[in-house]
């Protein structure tokens, strides 16, 4: 049998816990640190080790066939997938933050202000359907320093604890979307025993969990 590629995160806040998922289904593997590729010993799964930012598309291409990943990178890559599973970790929320000092108090307050972000796209459509014209600013990490540095007057970011807002001197705005991992699969390939057998062994471990 053809065996399946399922995307994980190589490393980062999804990798142990993607790990962990997997060898509690049953799943032998080795998880060396250096290899892009691994093969499930006793099961028809090869796993890929990736950034996270590529596994939605990649997992839309067919390059893998399932893949754990946040929902917000799904949002923020557009990717066309099947949601298989919520996997009940990575949880976090995406919010717009402003400075402490801000007396920003509707939304309508962000017309013509600038919002950093590393979330362009989820912000514009969140700008867009709520009738605001802001200037979005694309900066790829420590985005909450960007107001202290003048670059802009609010930011657009993952919180989970809030403790990296409070430290920048930022309280929380607007929510716009919550998040956490989910298995996601290439459209169609649902039926396929492999990715059912999978998904009921995830499913048992999640409910032993609760
Ligand atoms: O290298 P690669 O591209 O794979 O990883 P990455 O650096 O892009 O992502 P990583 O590993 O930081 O996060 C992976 C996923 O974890 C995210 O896409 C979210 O789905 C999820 N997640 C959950 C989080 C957080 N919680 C989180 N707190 N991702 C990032 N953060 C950041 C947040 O941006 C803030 O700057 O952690 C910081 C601390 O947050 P507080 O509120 O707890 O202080
Ligand atoms: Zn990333």
């Amino acid at each position: 049998m053809k065996k399946l590629k399922i995307a994980i995160q190589k490393s980062g806040r999804l990798n142990e816990k993607s790990v962990q998922l997997l060898k509690n289904c049953g799943l032998s593997f080795e998880n060396y640190k250096s290899s892009l590729i691994t093969a499930v010993s006793n099961f028809p799964l090869e796993i890929l080790f990736l950034r996270d930012d590529d596994i939605p598309e990649y997992v839309q291409d067919g390059i893998a066939d399932l893949g754990i990943v946040g929902e917000n990178v799904i949002a923020e890559t557009e990717a066309n997938v099947h949601y298989l599973q919520r996997l009940g970790f990575g949880k976090c929320s995406l919010k717009i933050a402003v400075p402490n000092h801000s007396d920003a108090k509707t939304l309508a307050d962000l017309n013509g202000k600038a919002i950093a972000t590393s979330y362009p796209t989820i912000l514009k459509k969140y700008l867009d359907a709520n009738g605001i014209s802001a200037d979005i600013r694309v900066i790829s990490g420590s985005v909450e320093i960007s107001p202290a540095l003048e670059l802009s007057q609010a930011i657009f970011d993952i919180v989970s604890t809030g403790g990296t807002l409070r430290s920048n001197g930022l309280k929380p705005f607007a929510d716009v979307m919550s998040s956490e991992a989910v298995l996601i699969s290439k459209n169609g390939i649902d039926g396929n025993p492999v990715v059912r057998e999978l998904i009921q062994r995830i499913q048992s471990v999640l409910r032993a969990a609760e």
